[in-house]
């Protein structure tokens, strides 16, 4: 079901300020950056051979993770794990009884399909799980 980790987020306060350290010091790829409107975050990633750093800097005060750097600081946010069919995989979680967040895809960066599965449910790790554009 799982292919890899897609991508490991990290919630920052500034994608400017947070960027130099990854791409010039850690020297990972820089890919770009990108604003993803229906979760109210900017993000930039960085390649790490065949996964990425997302760095998530929010784009207003009620943004996940506006309140995730108020409650805890900048830090690891989540982790997200590639699937091939994002709607299978959502109803075989369902089916498991896996408490979701998003019951449906949602649109996330790089025009992938995004759903969150809630903390509670994943022994305390925000997870997300994208299917990658074709
Ligand atoms: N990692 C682990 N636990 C987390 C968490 C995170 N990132 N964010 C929240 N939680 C925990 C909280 O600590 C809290 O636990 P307790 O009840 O033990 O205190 C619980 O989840 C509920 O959190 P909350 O602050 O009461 O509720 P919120 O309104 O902040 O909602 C969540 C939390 C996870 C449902 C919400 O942040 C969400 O829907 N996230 C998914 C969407 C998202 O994060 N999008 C941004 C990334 C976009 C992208 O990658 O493109």
């Amino acid at each position: 079901m799982t292919k890899l980790i897609n991508h490991v987020g990290i919630a920052v306060k500034s994608l400017e300020s947070s960027i130099p350290f990854y791409r010039d010091v850690l020297g990972m790829t820089f890919e770009g950056t990108e604003e993803v409107v229906e979760q109210k975050v900017r993000v930039a990633f960085l390649a790490v051979g065949e996964s990425r750093i997302e760095l998530l800097e929010p784009t207003s005060e009620d943004s996940p993770v506006a309140k995730h750097l108020e409650k805890n600081g900048e830090g690891v946010h989540h982790l997200a794990y590639q699937v091939d069919d994002i709607v299978k995989t959502l109803e075989k979680l369902k089916s498991a009884g896996v408490r979701l967040i998003d019951e449906k895809p949602r649109h996330g960066a790089h025009h992938s399909l995004i759903a969150f599965l809630h903390p509670k449910a994943t022994g305390g790790v925000l997870t997300e799980i994208c299917q990658m554009k074709k």
